[in-house]
């Protein structure tokens, strides 16, 4: 089965996604995720000028020795433009191989090890009160699982708390980014309360979450994790900048609280000391940013023997493409450990036609031959690209601060 058609969809319902489309001899179609939130065109352009045309005639079955085509015969490998562009190659080829055999893709790849996948909702707020209102919105629509993220008095912006829709941290259209402002002693000081009051109002029974977004120094990193101890939270998310794999060892000393990193890598390479030294619980690599269901599964396997367990990235900026795809591999893989579910702002099911299902605070992506997710193509062409970017972060001295 030949590949005849290899074409990029640039679309915004609600939000940019960057779609690939391989067509094949036989009629079948895949698709594939390459939405790199706010360098989406950088992808498009990696696919569309260098990947699509090498895609053209090659046999859609082979599936790894296009991956390695792709990695090892550009030179220059990993980084997020690159691990995108492949991982949209690679999904799309999964696809259609689910297409061809009739099947859907978790079955291509050993079959259900579980009867649905646990995913967390996140809570947000602008005051503690109406984060633990929205926290119990998610208790009462069935989530077993939930993040918790608040405003912190007296600072004006946070990460994690959306305003102005759910779904959404980039906050204006335009060619700039916002710029927000941070300081970490009030954060340090706000979150153990904040999470306290959780566990105060709910209880132990719910897995609570929480994200720091890479924003702390190891020690101080330590010192949040051992504060938050007492509260039992299922992780601590990207404590500090996750390319020093390094600065783990340092925070894994000084706490027990689980953590969790990963949802910026895109290679093994990036993990491999986090996962071979057991310095981290949870690995948040994602299938659109970490080279696909192919390479996904080669970091989740090395975690499998270290006893790191899953917990992909799946924020709104992940298209329904992507989100499908990673439910098939949590589906089969032994250590999953959790699924971020943040869903997708409307119109985006104009778009992106689903097929998964949610029930009792399990997802189950459906038993439709390949991911189980078809894209609209004309609705796609009602939305147009729309330039947005993540803020970046200063502190109140000016000087530009972690994201
Ligand atoms: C998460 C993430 C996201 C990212 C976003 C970047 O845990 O879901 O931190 O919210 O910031 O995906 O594009
Ligand atoms: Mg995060």
């Amino acid at each position: 089965m030949k590949i005849v058609g290899a074409d990029v969809l640039i679309t915004a319902p609600g939000r940019n996604y960057v779609t690939l489309k391989i067509t094949t001899d036989e009629g079948l179609v895949g698709w594939g995720d390459a939405t790199l939130n706010g360098r989406e065109l950088a992808v498009a352009s990696y696919l569309r000028d260098h990947i699509c045309p090498q895609l053209i005639g090659r046999d859609a079955h082979q599936i790894e020795d296009t991956w390695q085509y792709l990695y090892k015969g550009a030179y220059w490998r990993r980084g997020p433009v690159t691990m995108t562009a492949i991982a949209a190659v690679d999904i799309a080829l999964w696809d259609i191989k689910g297409k061809a055999a009739g099947l859907p893709v978790y079955q291509l790849l050993g079959g259900a090890a579980r009867d649905g996948v646990m995913v967390y909702g996140h809570a947000s707020g602008e005051s503690l009160d109406e984060m633990l209102d929205d926290f119990a919105g998610y208790l009462d629509s069935g989530y077993r699982a939930v993040r918790a993220q608040c405003a912190i008095p007296g600072m004006d912006t946070v990460y994690g708390v959306h305003r102005g829709g759910a779904g959404l941290y980039e906050p204006a259209s335009g060619h700039l980014p916002a710029e927000e402002t941070w300081e970490t002693g009030p954060y340090l000081r706000f979150a153990p309360r904040m999470l306290g009051a959780v566990r105060e109002r709910f209880g132990f029974d719910v897995h609570l979450l929480h994200d720091v977004h890479h924003r702390l120094s190891p020690i101080e990193a330590g010192r949040l994790g051992k504060d938050l101890e007492e509260h039992r939270l299922f992780w601590m998310e990207d404590a500090t900048p996750a390319e020093d794999q390094d600065a783990f060892r340092l925070i894994r000393q000084h706490t027990t609280t689980p953590l969790a990193v990963g949802e910026v890598f895109n290679s093994i390479w990036d993990c491999q000391q986090l996962i071979t030294e057991r310095l981290i619980d949870y690995i948040r690599t994602s299938v659109s940013h970490a080279g696909g269901i192919s390479h996904l599964r080669k970091i989740f396997s090395l975690a499998e023997l270290y006893g790191v367990r899953t917990g992909s990235h799946g924020a709104g900026d992940l298209s329904p493409v992507s989100f499908a795809a990673a439910l098939h591999v949590d589906m089969a893989v032994p250590n999953f450990g959790i699924q971020e579910y943040m869903g997708h702002r409307a119109p985006a099911e104009e778009v992106f036609h689903t097929n998964w299902t949610f029930r009792n605070g399990l997802m189950h992506p459906g038993d439709a031959p390949g991911l189980g997710v078809e894209v609209d193509e004309d609705a796609a062409a009602r939305f147009p690209y729309d330039p947005k970017f993540l803020p970046v972060n200063r502190r109140t001295d000016g000087s530009v601060h972690d994201w």
